[in-house]
């Protein structure tokens, strides 16, 4: 079987940083690349071979492959909602250029597997709310969700007429503890454990009953590379399978927390993040992926918030 040599895009950030960790204890320290237009430091550092990658500059995307001698790509680099509807036009250029290059280079230089992540952001207010079901109404409202669902059309447009191998997840939003969410509409779950454990207080960017698919980070990063290693036959889906773990209120997380920081306040002050979060649904069907690949959640909310918090404790 041939070496693996995976290059990882947007490294530096919420799940590159952490997925880039766990492809170097399976494959080997030196067979990943960690990669991000922010210079890459600290652990992610330290632990093995990384460079600064801008993916919307094709010659240097063409030029890094080859000089590490890439076969795999894990491309995580992006601009998410919030900040995306702040500045769309830079959420284009990275979103779908990014991707693009990245797409080229898996023809043109024939590489294997290729993941590139899709989101529930694919969805919109048309789109059925609770069970989201694998192939729906894809019309989202912002110019993140406009470039998911551009992103997984073109990517089996590149599977299937160019001969790539490309694969993506409709992640939900990701709950972790050690890189801070980059700018995105669910970021509330994640900082609202770091205000529990810091301040006993928070306030919280979207309404109590706002009820969003989500999902704990070790989940997210078993399902990636579950993903990238299943076996092709098995895949009638490429790059737009539904994703699912949790669904919860931001009420229903602030109770989770209480119950172990009894005197925990939270007071909700919407902002324009809610009306992004309005259009996303509340629950997902992932039976594609079940079936598919044998995709199964391992965390609950329960199980999240205990290991979120003893992680957040132990550091501060
Ligand atoms: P993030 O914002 O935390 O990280 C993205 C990284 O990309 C950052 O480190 C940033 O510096 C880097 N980047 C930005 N522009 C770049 C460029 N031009 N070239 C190279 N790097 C660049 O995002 P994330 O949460 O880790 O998301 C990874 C992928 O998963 C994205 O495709 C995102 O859309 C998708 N996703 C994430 C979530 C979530 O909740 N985290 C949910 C659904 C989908
Ligand atoms: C965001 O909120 O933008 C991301 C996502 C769900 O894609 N976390």
């Amino acid at each position: 079987m041939t070496q693996k040599k995976i290059l990882v895009t947007g490294a530096m950030g919420q799940i590159g940083s952490e997925l880039t960790e766990e492809l170097r204890r399976r494959y080997g320290s030196e067979n990943v690349v960690a990669t991000d237009i922010r210079k890459p430091d600290g652990k992610l550092a330290e632990s093995g071979p990384c460079d600064v990658l801008d993916v919307t500059d094709r010659a240097a995307v063409f030029t890094l492959i080859k000089k590490h001698e890439i076969n795999t790509i894990y491309h995580m680099a992006a601009i998410l909602s919030a900040t995306g509807e702040k500045n769309p036009a830079l959420c284009w250029n990275v979103n779908m250029n990014g991707s693009i290059n990245i797409m080229d280079a898996a023809v043109e230089l024939d590489l294997g597997t290729i993941i590139i992540p899709s989101s529930i952001a694919a969805f919109g207010p048309e789109t059925p709310r609770f069970d989201t079901p694998q192939e729906t109404i894809l019309k989202p409202k912002t110019m993140y969700g406009v470039t998911k669902v551009c992103g997984e059309l073109l990517g089996d447009y590149y599977v299937k007429n160019l001969g790539a191998d490309i694969r993506g997840l409709r992640y939900p939003g990701i709950i972790s503890s050690e890189t801070l969410p980059g700018g995105g509409t669910t970021d509330y779950a994640v900082d609202i454990f770091y205000k529990a454990v810091e301040d006993g207080k928070y306030t919280c960017f979207v309404r109590e009953d706002t009820m969003l698919p989500m999902m704990y980070m070790p989940d997210c990063i078993k399902a990636t590379i579950d993903l990238a290693e299943a076996d092709k036959e098995n895949l009638l889906h490429c790059c737009e399978y539904n994703l699912s773990a949790l669904s919860f209120t931001a009420a229903n997380l602030t109770e989770e927390i209480k119950k172990h920081i009894p005197d925990f306040k939270v007071s909700y002050q919407p902002d324009f993040r809610q009306a992004i979060a309005d259009t996303w649904p509340a629950s997902i069907d992932d039976s594609a992926a079940r079936q598919e690949w044998g995709w199964a959640p391992d965390w609950d909310l329960e199980s999240t918030v205990k290991d979120m918090l003893e992680k957040l404790r132990a550091r501060s």
